[in-house]
């Protein structure tokens, strides 16, 4: 069946969702597909905390009603080491700024709601998923939908929202990108388990046996993570092991960490990675499809928002004949996220245990820590990314 619309877009995540509403409400039509099933993609359990700067964007996109209502609005974290646990106070150090922890499921979940709500044309459980013509002003998304009917949509502009194991990126010849990739010898074990959090805010801990953090969904479930081996086998993680560990690696005088059901445990490989640049032709890559940063900084789904923040005017502007916006989109873009990967490669290195690493690395880590948790210059640094670094006009001449 062939048809047309202005703007295909593939992935049914927080970019793809996202965008397929911003350009609606500028009144421009979109087709958006997705392999998954609704239920699958609002079930992932991934992020859990947003910066200020997203939840502003969702607000002024009539998007954040149940997040004003559910969302737990945290003034810092805690950093934990060498039996210590210090406060970093957000608020005091970038005058008044905040993260709110809301999941990325919730997120998505008030996303499709709203699309579906608004008619918006997003296609669960397609398969076939193909780009084509990207470098010609009418590029092609085909894909079969869920009835078995082959779709070729005739599209102006086609947005690449399908993650890191999309079909997108690769759709772009390889002499026209240039990636940067660093794997990390180390994976998050995460595990969702339906207790009250511990902690009144999260608590991210060094430990000589690996890191760990406390994170929350709300004040009856909590969000786990432990540092694993990046080949580790959730099979060897029954409950209990996964509670004694994390004990241990929280221990504090006087404070117990509560335990109980767990309701979810998954394992994260983890990885940075940056390509460039973020359009080829009529193709704009949006979200992890462009850069992946390790979850320490809680950056993925704040930078899959803030592209899509760009690029939503961009497509607009460029729909209507001034392509001024769209050509700055990557540069726009890849200032910010180079931030955010330096920002999650320092959280990561600065917490993790590297396998095999001698003494001097965790020595070198605490005295880092110790510096983060006594100077007010390093402690702003670590709060004014954490919340979400305003990055200025781009610097002339950047790539
Ligand atoms: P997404 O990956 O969310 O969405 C892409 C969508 O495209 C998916 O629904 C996929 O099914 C679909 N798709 C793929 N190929 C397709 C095709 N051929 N055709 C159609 N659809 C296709 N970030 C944090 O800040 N904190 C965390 O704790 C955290 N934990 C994470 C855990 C895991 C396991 C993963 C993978 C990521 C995690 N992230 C975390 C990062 C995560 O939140 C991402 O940054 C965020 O989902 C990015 O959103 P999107 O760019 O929309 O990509
Ligand atoms: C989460 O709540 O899932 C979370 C929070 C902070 C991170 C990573 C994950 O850095």
């Amino acid at each position: 069946m062939r048809t047309r619309t202005q703007v295909g877009i593939v992935g049914a995540g927080p970019a793809g969702l996202l965008l397929s509403h911003l350009l609606a409400l500028r009144g421009i039509d979109s087709v958006l597909v997705e392999i998954r099933s609704r239920e699958y993609c609002e079930a992932r359990q991934r992020a859990g905390v947003l910066e200020d700067g997203s939840v502003t964007l969702l607000r002024e996109a009539g998007l954040a009603g149940r997040l004003d209502r559910e969302g737990l609005e945290h003034g810092g974290i805690y950093l934990q080491f060498d039996g210590e646990r210090r406060h970093i106070d957000f608020r005091e150090l970038t005058g008044g700024r905040t993260v709110t922890v809301y999941a990325q499921t919730e997120v998505v979940k008030d996303l499709i709601a709203r699309r579906l709500a608004d008619n918006g044309a997003v296609e669960f459980g397609v398969t076939g998923t193909e780009v084509s013509r990207l470098d010609t002003g009418q590029p092609r998304l085909s894909y079969t939908d869920a009835s078995g009917t082959r779709h070729d949509v005739d599209c102006d502009v086609i947005a690449g929202c399908d993650g890191f194991h999309g079909i997108c990126r690769p759709a772009i010849p390889a002499g026209a990108l240039t990636t940067w990739e660093r794997e990390y010898p180390y994976a998050w074990l995460g595990i969702l388990a339906d207790v009250p959090p511990s902690t009144d805010e999260l608590i991210y801990a060094h430990h000589q046996s690996g890191f760990a953090l406390h994170s929350l969904r709300s004040l009856s479930v909590s969000r786990l993570y432990l540092q694993v081996a990046p080949d580790a086998d959730i099979a060897q993680w029954p409950d209990d092991r996964i509670w004694a560990e994390l004990s241990r690696r929280f221990e504090l005088p006087g404070w117990t960490l509560q335990q109980g059901p767990v309701l979810d445990k998954s394992i994260t490989p983890m990885r940075s990675f940056v390509s460039a640049p973020m359009r080829y032709g009529r193709l704009f890559l949006a979200g992890d499809a462009a850069h992946i940063v390790p979850p320490t900084g809680a950056k993925g789904l704040n930078l899959a928002l803030a592209d899509v923040a760009v690029l939503a005017p961009a497509l607009v502007a460029l729909l209507r004949g001034d392509d001024t916006l769209a050509a700055d989109y990557s540069a726009t873009c890849l200032s910010r996220v180079w931030r955010s990967t330096h920002f999650s490669w320092w959280m990561t290195t600065m917490l993790h245990r590297s396998p095999g690493a001698d003494e001097m690395e965790a020595q070198l880590q605490l005295s880092q820590l110790r510096y983060v948790a006594s100077s007010t210059a390093a402690a702003t640094s670590l709060a004014e990314n954490y919340t979400g670094f305003a990055i200025a006009s781009r610097p002339s001449g950047s790539a």
